[in-house]
């Protein structure tokens, strides 16, 4: 098949999804042609069978917002029309569904038909789409995709309930590459950060609000109380000022270190013993997914789709959001037991192979075979 794939092309879950998501594809043989603004964070290497179309800048004095959907859109048809892409999948709802809409009525008016995937990955539809300044617009475009998947049954509940939405929406998990994503013998580096044999806690993201990263240095300030131990903190984002600043407040800098984006996080989790993630809203989390699978067990809210990932009492603990004493004391309750952590590392190891991207693309790859097959040319429904 020949694949376009459209995505935002930074550190964000979505993009990093539909890049391993592209990536695999192309080695199973498909041709994968990546349209974005920029190259995707995960795409820094030469892969046969995958193409990067870079969308032009579309600035210009006269705009105050550069037209962005608009040179999209006509990049897409460019790249269907030339490289005769036999389907379109683009990855959240806002705006990449949209612009996929009026990239196939334009090819339709040149009698070229495209079928279109929209996967919707969380806040696309949980935070920003029910904004009224966008939610007309999602719910058309989601119901004018060929298909809809979604990352979670959670996601495909909220969605039913926030949206009329007449098509069925397809569940696909997240998955990872458990080749790449797994414990390695990293012991100088933890010497390095926790030279007297601390534990070293995690957590990554992007640092948005509805992370909560105030409330894993809550949750964190909590433990070292009883036990002493290190944090990282993976990534960067709008909050991490503040949460620099609370550092400070709370005295504990030297704890804590903040590392800023970083490429290879599979070796930081591999000397880490507990993933934080204590988000407000979470459609999967990938980031505990990755952490999962180099062995951390998972301390994190019981929102979205967490609990389809983290088994409680298994593979970690899920508490409410914004229940940072709950939270510390399930975080300690492993921290202060060597063999209940070792089983729950194994747990969470064990329960991520159910995620492994061999597993997942293929699943992918049918849901594009059904939609080739059963899209109709149809200039009315559309
Ligand atoms: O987590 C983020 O804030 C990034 C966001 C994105 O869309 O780039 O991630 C969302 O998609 C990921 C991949 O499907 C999911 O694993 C994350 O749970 C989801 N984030 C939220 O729902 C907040």
């Amino acid at each position: 098949m020949k694949i376009g794939i459209v995505c935002y092309p930074t550190y964000g879950g979505s993009g990093v999804l539909a890049t391993e998501l592209g990536k695999g594809l192309a080695r199973r043989g498909h041709d994968v042609h990546f349209v974005t603004y920029q190259q995707p964070v995960r795409l820094n290497s030469f892969q046969n069978n995958v193409y990067y179309h870079e969308v032009n800048d579309a600035d210009y004095p006269l705009f105050q917002y550069p037209p962005y959907d608009t040179a999209l859109t006509s990049k897409l048809v460019d790249v269907v029309k030339y490289e005769n892409l036999d389907l379109l999948h683009v990855h959240y709802a806002i705006p990449h569904a949209t612009v996929a809409y009026m990239a196939k009525k334009i090819l339709l008016t040149q009698g070229r038909y495209i079928p279109t995937i929209t996967t919707l990955h969380g806040t696309d539809i949980t935070l920003v789409g029910m904004n009224q300044a966008f939610h007309p617009v999602v719910e058309f475009a989601i119901n004018k995709s060929d298909g809809v998947t979604a990352v979670s049954n959670s996601l495909k509940k909220d969605t039913v309930s926030q949206f009329n939405i007449e098509k069925d929406i397809k569940v696909i998990y997240n998955f990872i590459d458990v080749a790449r994503f797994q414990k390695a013998d990293k012991d100088h580096f933890k010497k390095a950060i926790a030279p007297d044999g601390e534990k070293i806690l995690i957590h990554t993201s992007n640092f948005r609000k509805v992370k909560r990263v105030d409330d894993v240095i809550k949750i964190f300030k909590k433990i070292y109380e009883k036990e002493k131990c290190k944090l990282l903190l993976v990534g960067d984002g709008p909050e991490r000022q503040n949460m620099e600043r609370l550092c400070r407040e709370i005295g504990l800098c030297h704890e804590i270190r903040f590392l800023g984006k970083q490429e290879a996080v599979e070796e930081l989790l591999a000397i880490s013993d507990l993933f934080l993630m204590p988000s407000e809203s979470e459609s999967f989390g990938l980031a505990a997914l990755e952490a999962m699978a180099c062995q951390v067990p998972v301390i994190s809210s019981n929102i979205g789709g967490l609990p389809e990932l983290n088994v409680h009492g298994k593979t970690g603990f899920l508490s409410d959001v914004g229940h940072t004493d709950e939270m510390a004391a399930n975080a300690l309750t492993l921290l202060q037991n060597e063999p209940l952590l070792q089983e729950f590392k194994t747990n969470a190891l064990a329960q991520s192979s159910n995620f492994d991207i061999e597993s997942i693309v293929p699943l992918y790859e049918d849901y594009y075979q059904h939609i080739l097959e059963t899209s109709v040319y149809d200039y009315k429904s559309l």
